[in-house]
């Protein structure tokens, strides 16, 4: 399966935390496409720290579920400490936005991650590598999701990827 994985922080060393996450989640499989690292403002809370965000697809075996155990491990492990408000400040923050193109509704795991249609934080990244991806829910590509977003929160390519690859869609 190929996951989608978006990583971002807006505590400590918000460089270095989002470098060790994406080598930490390699444990689950070989590394496909990865966006540029982004700064983003703060979405859905006020804070002057803005956020780091970059979007890494892994190849892997595991279960989704899996995946999501591994994640919240690592984000343990970058010293994440819950405080209990949804929307607020984090050292690291690990979602998985798709699974392939799979629709999972469980107590768990909500997946294609049910906000990201409307985050530039989210779009902007995703655009970069998979622009033709059709989202599974809303059956539009990332390209038209970006271009009718209403999000006017900053997103801005803060590290070019040289090494940028882009995710190819299978033949219809
Ligand atoms: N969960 C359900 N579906 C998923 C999924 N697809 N991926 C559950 C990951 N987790 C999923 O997450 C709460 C619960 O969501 C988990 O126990 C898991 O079972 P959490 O990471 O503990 O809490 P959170 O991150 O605070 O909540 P959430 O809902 O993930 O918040 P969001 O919507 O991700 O918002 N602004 C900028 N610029 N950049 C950001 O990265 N991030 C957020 C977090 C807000 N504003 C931001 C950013
Ligand atoms: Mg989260």
């Amino acid at each position: 399966m190929l996951v989608t994985l978006i990583f971002g922080g807006n505590q400590g060393d918000r460089k270095a935390l989002i470098g060790e996450a994406i080598t930490e989640m390699s444990s689950i499989g070989k590394i496909e496409l990865c966006s540029s690292l982004y700064e983003t403002a703060p979405w859905g809370f006020k804070s002057s720290d803005s956020f780091y965000n970059q979007i890494v697809t892994y190849e892997t075996n595991l279960l989704p579920e899996e995946v999501l155990d591994k994640c919240q491990a690592t984000e343990q492990k970058l010293g994440r400490v819950r405080s209990g408000t949804q929307f607020c400040s984090r050292t690291m923050d690990i979602d998985i936005l798709f699974c392939d193109s799979q629709i999972i509704n469980t107590p768990r795991l909500t997946v294609p991650h049910p906000r990201l249609a409307q985050r530039n934080f989210v779009l902007a990244p995703l655009n970069e590598i998979m622009p033709a991806f059709i989202h599974p829910v809303i059956h539009k590509n990332i390209a038209t999701l970006l271009a009718e977003c209403t999000d006017t929160l900053k997103a801005e390519i803060i590290g070019k990827n040289k090494l940028l690859r882009h995710f190819v869609p299978p033949p219809l």
